[in-house]
């Protein structure tokens, strides 16, 4: 097969990962004879630095035109006094906002040999798997107006939905779990916001399409904590933006690391953006010491997810989990009697597991 990808390193520990996901990505096409054109192109800080914008309109229509999209991961201190306009998250908003990319699909699973590398114990997180559903493209991160009176003294920032937003998210999430359990959680907070309200009412409204499917609602401050008190509970859970957002950073615990968690950006076309969910990491940028296990799997959810690979998809997931099952893990995770490698030897290792 041939396919052409876009490379979006960004910024901090992004370019350092990035390198990881093309070594795998090259592995992959020689072994079963697949080409990926690769072309690399600027996001984020790197982009403001090089261009005077988080996101050039060279990327957007590389994007465009692209197979799939890996992205790093974006921002850090450098830029922290620009205007909003200029600051490197809006180029991944952005990014995704153009694409039309609504469906953001972050699996938290548990790999064996880390169970103990949680803080949480042991019976509370072994055998977890978890997928959240989060809505990518609408709520509080682009509702207008957003920002700031002319005296500084107030802000404003909106939440804002439409049915039909809310709808197609909601669907996926019941696509998902129908895959799967068939158990369905809905999040909101839908005791004080009338955006929740109506989520709930399209939850309820679209449960009668999957009969097949265990729907339950959670309020977003409860799911929060029985997120790490009783995290087996939970199969498939949708929500809305920004609860995703935190909710995936919060559930990163079971597997030991935020720097362990992939993430698909996704519409319906199988276009999709993939990238880990962890971000810039800026203390730790440059020292070749960065997790890169979030954006390998994220590749392999870009070969199952927009080029049909399940195989080579597959093929890296067993890789990753042999080369924790031997002990090698970088600093981020706490695995006790295991051996701490760098990023590169991470990779390497990684890569020699393929198809052995
Ligand atoms: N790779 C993810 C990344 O760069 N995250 C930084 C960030 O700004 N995240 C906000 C979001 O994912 O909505």
């Amino acid at each position: 097969m041939r396919k052409q990808v876009i490379l979006l390193p960004g910024d901090g520990v992004g370019r350092e990962i990035m390198e990881g996901a093309k070594a795998v990505l090259n592995a992959i096409a020689s072994e079963y004879n697949h080409e990926f054109i690769v072309h690399e192109h600027a996001i984020g800080g790197d982009a403001i630095d090089r261009y005077d914008t988080p996101l050039p309109e060279d990327t957007v229509k590389a994007c465009k035109n692209a197979d799939a999209i890996l992205l790093g991961a974006v921002g850090g201190p450098k830029w922290d006094g620009m205007p909003a306009g200029k600051r490197p998250e809006k180029g991944l908003l952005g990014i995704r906002k153009s694409l039309g990319l609504f469906a953001n699909l972050r699996p938290v699973q548990g790999f064996g040999p880390l169970v103990h590398a949680s803080p949480l114990k042991t019976e509370l997180v072994d055998g977890c798997d978890i997928l959240i559903v989060r809505e990518l493209t609408g709520g509080l991160y682009f509702g207008k107006p957003s920002g700031r009176s002319a005296d500084g003294e107030e802000v404003v920032d909106t939440l804002r939905y439409t049915r039909s937003e809310i709808e197609r998210i909601v669907e996926k999430g019941f696509e998902a779990a129908r895959m799967r359990s068939g158990k369905l959680t809905s999040v909101d907070k839908a005791n004080v916001l009338e955006s929740s309200r109506m989520w709930r009412e399209v939850v309820d409204e679209k449960a009668k399409d999957y009969p097949d499917v265990t729907v339950e609602h959670q309020l977003v401050d409860s799911a929060a904590m029985k997120l790490i008190t009783n995290p087996k509970q939970f199969d498939v859970i949708v929500t809305e933006n920004l609860f995703g957002d935190i909710l995936s950073d919060e559930a990163s615990v079971l597997t030991g690391s935020l720097g362990m968690l992939p993430s698909a950006s996704l519409r319906t076309d199988g276009v999709g953006l993939y990238e880990p969910v962890h971000g810039s990491a800026p203390d730790i940028a440059g020292e070749g010491i960065v997790n890169p296990l979030g954006m390998i799997l994220s590749t392999a959810m870009m070969l199952k997810y927009s080029f049909g690979m399940e195989e080579e998809a597959a093929e890296i997931e067993r890789a990753v989990t042999e080369c924790l099952e031997d002990g090698y893990h970088t600093r981020d995770l706490d695995v006790k009697g295991g051996k701490v490698v760098g990023t590169d030897e991470m990779v390497k290792r990684i890569i020699d597991n393929l198809s052995t």
